[in-house]
């Protein structure tokens, strides 16, 4: 087995996976669209392999502290494996466990969050520079990273009010994502609200956030800026900062027990993004914690 995620255990065995009240990791290594060397589906393995250069301590935070236990299950194929990601939601949701998951392209959330349960107090936030709300994209492929929420929309009967989108400073959203936002067909808050007055449009995140019992959340990291992601496939300049993409997330955060990081794409030479994944996967732990 690849290395696990510094401080956590491993747990390959899902079968035989009985811990309660626990976090449990888990790497979708899949691309369902995009072929191009060092893509996000090595991210799972490189994500766990840069996280042996952290200690897992902080000014604020030290994960060898921690009452709660840390389980790293490997890697599942959303697409091969889908039996074991059945399992996975069994066993996450029998034991009151959360789920942190390492993609993968965005496709990666469809495959997850299509298994997971739903109900009127569920809902689905996801920050990207682009609202992945198409029928299609590219054309004719129906399933890939730029349908996801459509899908799940259509496939699960979600409501407008159950999505929230915050993100979309993207010019290179189609036409289609531009008009499903105007016509209010998810919640929406665009980057530029954030900036322009951050406390009101927190406020109107933590409203949303107070309307349901249980959130799942999808980072996609071209939500940040292009200068902290320059690697990822489909960068967007006038994105979210680091830090605000922190405090957006920890008022989502107490009722999240599903999050994902996304696109996660670098290169030899430029391997910062697996840097800033492993800091916000503490950065999760440490929200979850407190
Ligand atoms: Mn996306």
């Amino acid at each position: 087995m690849t290395k696990t995620f510094v401080g956590f255990y491993p747990a390959k065995d899902i079968s035989k996976f009985n811990e309660k009240d626990s976090i449990v990791l888990v790497g979708i290594p899949v691309e369902k669209t995009k072929t191009t060397p060092g893509g996000s589906r090595k991210a799972p393995k490189e994500i766990r392999k840069q996280s042996l250069e952290f200690s897992g301590v902080s000014s604020e935070f030290d994960v060898s502290d921690c009452k709660t236990d840390f389980y790293d299950v490997g890697d599942i194929d959303s697409i091969k494996e889908k039996d074991k990601l059945l399992l996975l939601w069994e066993k996450i949701l029998n034991n009151s466990n959360k789920l942190v998951v390492i993609g993968g392209d965005h496709s990666i959330t469809y495959d997850m969050l299509n298994l997971a349960p739903w109900d009127d107090k569920t809902a689905v936030i996801w920050l990207d520079a682009h609202a992945d709300l198409n029928d299609e994209y590219p054309p004719n492929v129906f399933y890939s990273h730029g349908t996801v929420f459509a899908n799940l929309k259509k496939d699960n009967n979600l409501s407008a009010e159950q999505m929230l989108f915050i993100g979309g400073h993207a010019y290179t959203q189609t036409s289609v994502e531009h008009a499903k936002l105007k016509n209010k067909e998810v919640d929406f808050i665009p980057v530029h609200q954030l900036f322009f007055d951050k406390s009101k449009t927190l406020e109107k995140i933590q409203n949303f956030v107070d309307k349901f019992d249980r959130i799942y959340l999808s980072i996609d990291l071209d939500s940040l800026d292009q200068a902290y992601v320059p690697t990822l496939a489909t960068t967007e300049p006038f994105g979210l900062t680091p830090q605000l993409l922190m405090e957006v997330i920890k008022i989502i955060l107490p009722k999240v027990i599903y999050v994902d990081i996304v696109e996660a794409k670098f290169t030899r030479k430029n391997r910062l993004v697996l840097n800033l994944a492993v800091g916000l996967i503490y950065n999760i732990l440490q929200n979850w914690m407190n």
